[in-house]
């Protein structure tokens, strides 16, 4: 069922042809939502596809038995260089559920105290990098630092890999190679029928082999050595047997894997912080709540090294995260398919396997929120808030068995470096940035630059 819509009753179609999608078609989908409403048919050169925001259709779309995840034409993309890893795997492939079973142990909440050590080591190489620029008084690129950060900690906490990430003054080659990858896969949805494109392919093919290249050096630096003891990711890969029916992943799974979590494992965290900051430079009244969180558990503390169990006390701050994951959540959309012949929401038809696309940014813009949902406001994510909210408002990670395996470790390294950069450095928005968000799949803000100072005890 390529493509899925058709007419739908009361449903508008957006014909978007004459104009294309342009290099930002969350941000063009954003748009037309508020132009339509947040159920629609965007048509690019005769192909449909039906995006939803409306959150009584999402939390319908949540329904496991008449709904399942679906492989869109971005998701096919992304497999030309991911395969049958985790992310891009079929519902139906044996390898979704085999690898699943296999992985899920190391993303058990257990497993964040595991990972902790590896995490607060990484922290403290962005630290280090950032008391560097604040004393010769240098401007830092937010989402880069961040990105190092992030890859360095899934390749030191997943494949016990050191990406150096701080070691370099240009972006690690592997990360080059997948922005690329991922653009490309991106731009190909917005093909023109008849157009030769064999230039931008030959240039992926390249890139996806250098993807390839640094995931067999990850298993080749393990090869040899005994597996045994090794209960990280690839540990886990290499080893272990499946729980119930003793079968181990094969090596071309094993490499779609690394893939996977190298990429799902950093892109979407780092992009996740770096909207966090910006929001924090913007909200001075915000910052100094979470710098009284941050104060309370550390004091004047000049090098504070967090136990585990403090992340999961810093309350405040995960709420400032999440509330940056609502107004710009870095995996932006995901897709539904219909099990059965069926009505969406009561109102919508929908045939076996026809396709739905949730457009988080818009769903997380609903008016559950309330009268003011551009304004950043951490309040949202009080306990009590959520309580009083439907589940399914609120879908960063995508939702069902299918949802993100990484959210914990995810929050876990974010929440934890947040409060670090908090506790330590006054963040100057030095050049009046304008928010303008970059799209490769994934979101980020761009050309975001902070300066910092350090925090004294008088802050
Ligand atoms: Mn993650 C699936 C968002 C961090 C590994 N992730 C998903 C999905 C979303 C998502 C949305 C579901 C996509 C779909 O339905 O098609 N992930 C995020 C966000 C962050 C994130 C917003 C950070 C913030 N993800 C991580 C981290 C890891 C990771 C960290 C690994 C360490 N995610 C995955 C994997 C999947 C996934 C693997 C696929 C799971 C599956 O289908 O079994």
């Amino acid at each position: 069922h390529p493509d899925p819509a058709g007419t739908l009753p009361g449903v508008p179609v957006v014909d978007i042809t004459a104009t294309g999608p342009g290099r930002t078609p969350m941000q063009q989908i954003m748009e037309l939502m508020r132009a339509h409403g947040p159920v629609l048919v965007r048509r690019l050169h005769g192909r449909d596809v039906l995006f939803v925001a409306d959150a009584d259709l999402v939390a319908d779309l949540a329904d496991e038995e008449r709904f399942a995840k679906h492989i869109g034409p971005a998701l096919e993309n992304v497999r030309e260089f991911a395969a049958d890893g985790l992310f891009t795997a079929y519902n139906d492939e044996p390898n979704w559920a085999r690898a699943h079973d296999i992985l899920m142990p190391a993303f058990a909440l257990g497993s964040m105290r595991t990972y902790h050590p590896v995490m607060f080591k990484v922290a403290r190489r962005l630290i280090d990098s950032w008391d560097r620029a604040a004393r010769d008084g240098r401007a830092v690129d937010v989402a880069d630092d961040m990105t190092r950060m992030t890859l360095d900690t899934i390749g030191l906490a997943g494949f016990d890999y050191d990406f150096g990430s701080f070691e370099r003054s240009e972006p690690h080659p592997f990360v080059e190679s997948m922005v690329r990858c991922l653009e490309w896969s991106m731009n190909r949805l917005a093909r023109t029928p008849g157009q030769d494109y064999s230039a931008a392919d030959t240039a992926f093919r390249a890139d996806a082999d250098h993807l390839a290249q640094v995931v067999d050096d990850v298993i080749a630096s393990r090869a040899g050595t005994d597996q045994s003891g090794a209960e990280d990711l690839l540990g886990l890969m290499l080893s272990a047997p499946h729980p119930a029916d003793g079968t181990t992943l094969d090596a071309a799974n094993i490499r779609n894997q690394v893939i996977t979590f190298l990429i799902a494992g950093h892109e979407t965290t780092s992009g996740a912080m770096s909207f966090a900051l910006y929001y924090l430079a913007k909200h001075p009244a915000v910052l100094r709540l979470v710098q009284r969180e941050t104060d309370a558990l550390w004091g004047d503390a000049a090098d504070p090294e967090p136990a585990y169990d403090e992340v999961g006390r810093l309350t405040y701050t995960r709420q400032v995260l999440n509330e940056a994951l609502r107004l710009w959540p870095t995996a932006a959309a995901f897709s539904r398919h219909a099990l059965e012949d069926t009505l969406l929401g009561g109102r919508i038809p929908l045939q076996a396997g026809q396709a739905v696309t949730v457009v988080g940014p818009m769903l997380h813009r609903q008016p559950v929120w309330g009268d003011n949902p551009e304004h950043f406001d951490p309040e949202r994510f009080t306990a009590e808030a959520e309580a009083a909210r439907p589940v399914h408002a609120f879908k960063p990670f995508g939702t069902g068995e299918r949802a993100c395996i990484g959210r914990q470790f995810a929050l876990h390294e974010a929440t934890m470096l947040l409060a670090l950069l908090v506790h330590r450095y006054r963040l100057h928005d030095h050049a009046d940035y304008r928010l303008t968000v970059k799209e490769t799949l994934t979101l980020k803000p761009e050309g975001f630059t902070l300066t910092l100072t350090p925090r004294t005890p008088a802050d």
